[in-house]
């Protein structure tokens, strides 16, 4: 449990981070716990499997693929406690491929896209994303690449490194001089931290103007999503729920805390309607995000059960 706790710590405060990592991280944790576990009795098992896939999908309330793991990987149908520990650890497995596998695959398909001298706007730190951007790159395309700071957390920053590091072009703005720099853009190439039946994206905070800006611009807007990206839970209705983070990522408190009419807020995340999404590139090929539905029915095993 104490592993779990760690990880569940770390996803917390962001030392892991990224959809896509978090996902994978959480993976593994319930397969090493599950590995591990030491019980008497299937009930026993049952529940204290339970009781950590609920600590992990608590870390942080977005990234729809935090639960989509966490349910794919804790699957188990066996009422028996030495062949439910092999199922569980056989399907975290099988999600941690998969995930490996996705990047790969949206690396490939994304970048055919991707054209000759193309100037690409990305925004936060996406592995998909990025996956796109640095195989058109090792293809032989001649890219750059402008990168948002990303605030609060500047995780731009990790964007700009990671370019760095494979040569390639890349020039930092703040987030404010998203439309100033549109005209210079060819597509911009965002991740996904959920895509809800409608096709809508919910990714870092300041997506949507990207996108308002490329829409108005008429430039092209590419979302970079794994399958397990997309939430089954909306096609029931079930809003997607936006983290707000603590004012001090923001500003100091002790600066706050004298200006008595005044508060922060901070949500990390924000909605993008479908009709400014041009393609979304997915592990099973591009879709337009009126496809959505049918990739959470036929890829994501989901049932709709009790409503
Ligand atoms: C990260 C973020 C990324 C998506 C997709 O937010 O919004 O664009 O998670 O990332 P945070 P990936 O830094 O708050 O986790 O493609 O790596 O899954």
């Amino acid at each position: 449990m104490q592993k779990v706790q760690e990880i569940a710590e770390k996803i917390r405060t962001m030392e892991i981070r990224g959809a896509g990592r978090i996902a994978k991280a959480a993976a593994e944790a319930i397969r090493d716990y599950a590995a591990e576990l030491d019980v008497a009795s299937m009930e026993e098992f049952s529940a204290r499997i339970k009781e950590v896939s609920n600590l992990l999908i608590s870390t942080r309330p977005t990234a729809v693929s935090l639960p989509n793991a966490v349910k794919l990987s804790s699957k188990y149908s066996s009422a028996n406690v030495e062949e439910a520990r092999q199922e569980i650890i056989k399907n975290a497995n099988l999600f941690i491929e998969r995930a490996d596998k996705a990047l790969e695959k949206i690396g490939k398909i994304g970048s055919r896209r991707i054209r000759d001298g193309d100037v690409i706007m990305t925004h936060c730190n996406s592995h998909a994303a990025l996956s796109i951007i640095t195989t058109a790159f090792e293809d032989g395309k001649d890219i750059s690449v402008i990168a948002t700071e990303s605030r609060p957390r500047r995780q731009g920053l990790l964007t700009i490194r990671h370019l760095n590091n494979f040569g390639i072009p890349t020039t930092l703005i703040v987030d404010s001089a998203v439309r100033y720099y549109m005209k210079e853009v060819d597509k911009v190439v965002v991740g996904a931290d959920a895509i809800a039946a409608n096709g809508a994206l919910v990714n870092k905070i300041g997506t949507s103007q990207l996108a308002l800006a490329a829409h108005e611009a008429r430039k092209s807007f590419m979302v970079a999503a794994e399958t397990f990206k997309f939430s089954p839970s909306t096609i029931i209705g079930n809003p997607i729920e936006i983290e707000e983070r603590a004012a001090d990522e923001v500003v100091d408190p002790a600066v706050i805390s004298e200006l008595s009419h005044v508060k922060v807020r901070n949500p990390a995340f924000d909605f993008t309607p479908a009709e400014y999404i041009d393609m979304i590139v997915t592990d099973i090929g591009i879709i337009p995000p009126a496809m959505a539905y049918t990739v959470i029915k036929e890829h994501l095993g989901w049932e709709l059960g009790e409503v």
